[in-house]
């Protein structure tokens, strides 16, 4: 079941009736119920849609978002420090959280609904809390590898194929939490940023294009324009089932990054008791149900929440072993240095 809201990017909900204040989204005893919420979304629209509506509904809090990606979402956060324009970002993988937070733009909160999720997918000083977890993978159109006599990729090194070139398309590290992702797995893979940057710089002469966002590749490879995407593979699932079924998923053999999707208050937050109400109801079960009712197959945080059939099983994926502080310190000078030194650069 995919909603739809009016507009694309932002939407109020005006008037919506309040409901039982139950389920994790309760005001303080004795506050009155805040009057509006602006969540900086960073998943997909529609995801961003059904979760503004079922919480407005249920807490009749009119509340409205803005989705950026992961990188966007940090510019915009960082250049609105002074007058902040947003309460609360939810979603998109945890180093961006790192990243705003070693710049001062967070404010710890430690919901009482965070108990449940494992300590491995929440800050221990609650600055971010996981709300879901999701595998970097391969995201493949079958049928432009069978006309380039190419087998479906399940490495890293076989991106780098010479009959791949122009053939492979991811986002832009800079901008999109994804590709951070994809970048931050090759120093973990490989043992150090220079390793990283070589290998990327062999990617390079493969790739088509560097996208904003981190899950349009998935849509390239749908519509055949290239041949491999590197995507989260919930988001290469989403796009094959609305629709592009030549896409088929697979995971590097020799290990593959993943993200936590977080969420956190905003510093200074213009709505902060709304936003603690969003954060609580987000770890709820219920909350985290409704992605996959928009074909979003992310895992969830809260272990009592249903998990989809077409989520993907971790146990059958070779993780690295993801390290989200270091990756998101990292964050700054390692985007630099992807766009000088490979992005920048002429293809060989
Ligand atoms: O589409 C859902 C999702 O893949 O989007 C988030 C992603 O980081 C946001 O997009 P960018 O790569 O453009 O930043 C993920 O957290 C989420 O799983």
């Amino acid at each position: 079941m995919t909603r739809r809201g009016s507009a694309a990017g932002s939407i109020v909900l005006a008037g919506v009736l309040a409901s039982t204040l139950a389920g994790g989204a309760a005001a303080q005893d004795g506050a009155e119920t805040p009057t509006s919420l602006t969540v900086l979304c960073t998943p997909q629209e529609d995801w961003c849609q059904a979760m503004v509506a079922a919480f407005g509904a249920q807490t009749g809090i009119p509340t409205s978002y803005v989705r950026l990606s992961s990188g966007e979402a940090l510019a915009r956060i960082r250049a609105s420090a002074a007058a902040p324009e947003f309460s609360v970002w939810w979603g998109g993988p945890a180093d961006g959280f790192v990243a705003a937070n070693a710049e001062g733009l967070l404010e710890a909160y430690a919901s009482p609904e965070a108990a449940v999720v494992a300590d491995t997918q929440k800050d221990p000083d609650g600055v971010w809390t996981g709300v879901y977890v999701g595998a970097l993978g391969l995201c493949s159109n079958a049928s432009v590898l069978q006309e380039l006599g190419v087998e479906t990729p399940d490495s890293w090194d076989d991106l780098l194929d010479p009959r791949l070139q122009g053939q492979v398309a991811m986002a832009h590290p800079a901008s999109s939490g994804t590709a951070y992702t994809a970048l931050y797995t090759q120093v973990l893979r490989l043992g150090g940023e220079d390793a990283a940057i070589d290998f990327m710089k062999q990617l390079h002469n493969n790739i088509l294009q560097y996208t904003k966002s981190g899950s349009a590749p998935a849509q390239m490879a749908g519509r055949g324009e290239v041949a491999v995407s590197v995507v989260f593979s919930h988001d290469c699932v989403k796009n094959f089932d609305e629709g592009f079924t030549d896409l088929v998923v697979s995971f590097p053999a020799e290990g593959t990054g993943y993200e936590i999707g977080g969420v956190a208050l905003i510093k200074d937050a213009p709505e902060a008791e709304a936003a603690r109400m969003w954060i609580d109801w987000s770890l709820t079960a219920a909350a985290q149900e409704i992605g996959q009712t928009v074909g979003s197959y992310q895992l969830p945080t809260n272990p009592n929440a249903a998990v989809s059939e077409r989520s993907v099983n971790l146990a059958d994926v070779n993780l690295v072993e993801y390290d989200f502080q270091a990756a998101g310190e990292a964050r700054a000078a390692l985007t630099q240095r992807f766009e000088d030194e490979v992005a920048a650069q002429p293809v060989e």
